[in-house]
């Protein structure tokens, strides 16, 4: 298959997802072509079946705001026509999926019909899509899409709630590539972030405020208070200066690291003991099963898709958003016992397999085939 996969190339879910996809795509033989406004963070190799199209804006005085949905469908139209794809996946409704719409009528007029996937991914949805500046776009373009996949349950049920949707939504989930998580722990890392043996809390995130990075540091003050620990805050985003100034204000400094963007973040997470995800939302938390696939347990929210993945009392805890007490109670009654901790470490290893590439790759291409074929009869 030629498949046209359109994301957002930076460290967000979205783009992960969109470019480990494509990576695996093209490692089972299609050709994958990604169309995007710069190289996506994770494509950094080179495979013959993966291709990259820079989406470039021209800028003119005139605009206060460059119309990059206009370029990103030019884009779309031209390699659509030209690489000869059967199908275009657009990962994040907006403005992805109305690009996709409007590249879809262009292409007609050409004799060329394509079908659109479009994946919803969280905030495009929860968030962002359900403004009513996007609302009547989003609503528009996941309705004339061939295809729609959520990443949960929850997710899908969102869709329904706040959308007028008319259409069949199929549950995807996330996936993770087993083979890369699995990493042996590297010692003299561990040891350079906890001399003495203290436990390794991790929170991974871009830092916004729907990540509630605060609450990560309010947790591990109190879990201070019982078990000798550290934590490493990974990624970079608005909310990370208002956590530096709070572990000031709480005098946690020396016990926790800004680790910035990384790129090996499974690293990271081999050495560590609990991941912290307090998110206010959160469609799936991908993040969240990068940590179970390095044996590290959750402590989260129960909100959105995270009840779908972290499973309360076995891969971690999920307490109330904005419950800090209950997380960090769950936290040291994990990592006050070495029985305990390892017990739960197990636990949530052997829920991340559940989530293999091996088993969520072959779905997704069944969907390509089911909409490619759909498309053909609808013609
Ligand atoms: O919706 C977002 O915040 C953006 C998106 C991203 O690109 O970071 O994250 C979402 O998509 C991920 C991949 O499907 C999910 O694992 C995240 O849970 C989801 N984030 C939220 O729902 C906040």
């Amino acid at each position: 298959m030629r498949i046209g996969i359109v994301c957002y190339p930076t460290f967000g879910g979205s783009g992960v997802v969109a470019t480990e996809l494509g990576k695996a795509l093209a490692d089972n033989g299609h050709q994958v072509h990604f169309i995007t406004y710069s190289q996506p963070a994770r494509l950094d190799f080179f495979s013959e079946n993966l291709f990259y199209h820079e989406v470039s804006v021209s800028n003119y005085p005139l605009f206060d705001y460059a119309p990059y949905e206009l370029a990103l469908s030019s884009k779309m139209v031209d390699v659509a026509r030209f690489e000869k794809l059967d199908i275009l996946h657009v990962h994040y409704a907006i403005p992805h999926a109305s690009a996709a719409f409007m590249a879809k009528q262009i292409l007609a007029t050409y004799g060329i019909h394509i079908p659109v996937v479009t994946t919803l991914h969280g905030t495009d949805i929860t968030l962002v899509g359900k403004d009513l500046t996007y609302k009547p776009v989003v609503t528009f373009s996941i309705n004339k899409s061939d295809g729609v996949t959520a990443v949960s349950e929850d997710l899908k049920k969102a869709t329904y709630d706040h959308f007028d949707i008319q259409r069949e939504i199929r549950v995807i989930p996330n996936f993770i590539d087993l083979q890369r998580f699995s990493l042996k722990a590297k010692d003299h890392f561990k040891k350079a972030i906890a001399p003495f043996g203290e436990r390794i809390l991790v929170h991974t995130s871009n830092f916004r405020k729907v990540k509630r990075t605060q609450d990560v540091v309010h947790i591990f003050k109190q879990i201070l208070t019982k078990v000798p620990a550290k934590l490493l805050m990974v990624g970079d985003g608005p909310e990370r200066v208002n956590c530096e100034a709070l572990c000031r204000e709480l005098e946690v400094c020396e016990h926790v690291r800004f680790l910035g963007k990384q790129d090996a973040v499974e690293e990271i997470l081999s050495v560590s003991d609990l991941f912290l995800m307090p998110s206010e939302s959160e469609s799936f938390g991908l993040a969240a099963l990068e940590a179970m696939a390095c044996k590290v347990p959750v402590i989260s929210s129960n909100t959105g898709g995270l009840p779908e993945l972290n499973v309360n009392g076995v891969t971690g805890f999920l307490n109330n958003v904005g419950d800090v007490d209950g997380m960090a109670t769950n936290a040291i009654y994990i990592l006050q016992d070495n029985q305990i901790l390892q017990t739960f470490k197990e636990n949530a290893i052997k829920r991340a397999k559940e989530f293999d590439l091996s088993l969520i790759l072959p779905v997704y291409e069944k969907y390509y085939e089911e909409v490619i074929e759909k498309s053909k009869v609808a013609i």
